[in-house]
């Protein structure tokens, strides 16, 4: 039923929820041979990312990914035509055994992948922005496992042991939220699609980065094997496969 959604229970999705079924649905595969150069794509602009120490963040295992809420100082702009503010940032990944990016690149699924979840400044609120068509823009990025330690993704991963158990939320100190993304901010993709969970509202402008963040093994084996599911197993595999197209056109930031 609705609310208890669960990633082996996709086919129930467009069931209890109709846009799940629609024809702007993600993730998606990016074919690059078919992404079209658009020169006008300008380097996206994240302001106000670098929080100070004494901020407290709220960090929650909501049973489907680990949650960071964001303050709405956080604004989104260039690339965008629009203004953004972030509401949160969650992670999908995979297993010991396997990836778990929701996007997949010509066909290749990486370890995992950030999402960093805006809202459009013209509407009061995120719950109100993500039923209309321009009301959101997600950034993402692919997590790979790499040499040494990513500092940044690990003011995230220190805390993963206090909220094992869904429902369970802990406070995170502030830091520079920019340093979980590339630090090239001009080479992504575009295209319009939907959340990736139940609603699967069609609201979404997606940026995908083409370059990838690097997280030691032990990073990634803490990302992946520390959270515990509403069915008390490990939260892993909360990836959704990818949608068809439907025509859409993935633009592309550089030639
Ligand atoms: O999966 C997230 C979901 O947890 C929630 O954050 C939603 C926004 O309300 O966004 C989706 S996603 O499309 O960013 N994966
Ligand atoms: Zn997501």
């Amino acid at each position: 039923g609705h609310s208890h959604w669960s990633y082996e229970d996709l086919k129930h999705w467009s069931i209890d929820y109709s846009d799940c079924g629609g024809t702007k649905q993600s993730p998606i595969n990016v074919d690059t041979t078919q992404a079209i150069f658009s020169p006008d794509l300008r380097p996206i602009q994240l302001s106000g990312y670098s929080l100070p120490a004494n901020k407290q963040l709220k960090l929650k295992n909501n049973g489907h990914t680990v949650v960071l809420d964001l303050p709405e100082s956080l604004a989104l702009t260039g690339g965008y035509a629009q203004q953004y503010r972030a509401v949160q940032l969650h992670l999908h990944w995979g297993s010991p055994s396997g990836p778990g990016s929701e996007h997949t690149i010509n066909g290749r699924r990486f370890a995992a992948e950030i999402h960093v979840v805006h809202y459009n400044t013209k509407y009061d609120s995120f719950s109100e922005a993500m039923v209309h068509p321009d009301g959101l823009a997600v950034l993402g990025a692919f997590l790979e496992v790499g040499h040494g330690e990513n500092p940044y993704y690990n003011e995230i991963l220190k805390h993963l042991l206090e909220i094992q158990v869904v429902g369970q939320e802990t406070l995170v100190s502030g830091f520079n939220i920019a340093g979980l993304l590339p630090a090239n901010l001009k080479l992504y993709f575009h295209y319009n699609g939907s959340l990736t969970t139940p609603p699967c509202y069609q609201t979404v402008k997606w940026t995908i980065f083409n370059h990838t963040m690097l997280l030691s093994r032990d990073q990634m084996s803490m990302l992946v094997s520390t959270l515990r599911s509403p069915e008390d197993e490990l939260l892993q595999n909360n990836y959704r496969p990818v949608q068809n197209l439907y025509g859409r056109r993935v633009l592309a930031s550089f030639p």
